[in-house]
């Protein structure tokens, strides 16, 4: 049996300063949990699910454009054989890229080490001849690839407009790190479009109630980084369309007064108190590339699908 290679990036993912880093966002006057807390391993396959839905559009648009484009964005990124998948996920997208770019190497980085060691080993047995590495990284705060990743003839790739859940100051912060680890290749960036609210709350507060089931998870997993004591049934997922700041904003709403507890502190969370958990910033066709321009990017081609919903960008 192949099997792909696994490289945990210790610094970035050390429990002590991830259990301060909940702990200061639920002390908050408005408490905050990251988003990043939402990917344990059932989060993970919860999102998954979300990428299934009808209502979840980004990810649909996105795997469009990358069929009709396939030859095309082939073409754009040249001859680099090595992918560096940054919040891999359940790899789809990056395996229908390996085709039309002949990768040879692959490393899949994302928060969730133990959702890669579930999904990596079958891509692994589907595509014995390149070789994988599965990267368990936070690189929320600061990216720094371990070095021994060379990034010589590499192409990273940033699908899911997962950018969005920076705001455009720390987006901006993340873009230089990843520009300034570019060496011949260029980063392929998917990010979502501003468009009507209809669409976005059917998108991010669906009918079958993933996108909440998925949303509340992440006081489960508070619960088991930190030892706290959540009761899901006391809070229900909420959204806010933010026009001014063009994001859409996820929150869980505490149903009834519920003190929580943990290890080295505790909260009460009056009735109708909120807990931020996730922003989903949306771009226009300028405003993305403003940003990567402010990144240090340069040249740009983008790929768009028929209702401008999403855009896929190269950037060099
Ligand atoms: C993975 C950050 C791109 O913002 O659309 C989906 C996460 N949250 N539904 C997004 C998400 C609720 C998703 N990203």
């Amino acid at each position: 049996m192949l099997e792909p290679n696994y490289l945990t990036e210790t610094q970035s993912l050390n429990p002590v300063s991830l259990s301060h880093e909940i702990e200061n966002g639920l002390l908050g006057n408005l408490a905050s949990i990251s988003p990043k807390f939402l990917y344990d391993s059932l989060g993970s396959h919860l999102f998954t699910a979300i990428t299934l839905l009808p209502e979840y559009y980004p990810t649909i648009t996105e795997k469009e454009i990358l069929n009709t484009y396939q030859s095309q964005i082939a073409e754009t990124l040249g001859l680099n054989k090595i992918l560096i998948d940054l919040g891999a996920g359940n790899c789809q997208k990056a395996e229908s890229l390996f085709k039309p770019l002949a990768t040879s190497s692959y490393f899949a980085v994302d928060f969730s080490i133990d959702y890669l060691k579930v999904i990596l080993p079958q891509l692994q047995n589907k595509y014995p001849e390149i070789q994988m590495c599965g990267i368990g990284m936070d690189f929320s705060d600061q990216f720094q690839l371990p070095s021994s990743v060379s990034t010589h003839n590499a192409n990273f790739f940033y699908p899911g407009s997962s950018i969005g859940n920076f705001t455009p100051e720390t987006a901006k912060h993340f873009l230089k790190q990843v520009k300034s680890q570019i060496r011949n290749g260029g980063l392929l960036i998917g990010v979502d479009l501003m468009k009507d609210e209809a669409v976005l709350t059917d998108a991010y507060d669906d009918p079958l109630k993933l996108t909440a089931a998925f949303n509340l998870n992440i006081l489960r997993s508070v619960n088991s980084q930190i030892g706290a004591n959540f009761d899901v049934t006391h809070f229900k997922h909420t959204i806010k369309i933010n026009h001014p700041l063009k994001r859409v904003e996820l929150y869980l709403e505490a149903l009834v007064d519920t003190k929580v507890n943990w290890s080295t502190g505790e909260r009460l969370f009056k009735k109708g108190e909120l807990i931020h958990t996730e922003n989903s910033h949306k771009y226009s066709d300028d405003s993305i590339k403003e940003l990567l321009i402010a990144s240090g990017f340069s040249a740009f081609e983008t790929w768009t699908d028929s209702k401008n919903y999403f855009s896929l960008i190269y950037a060099t």
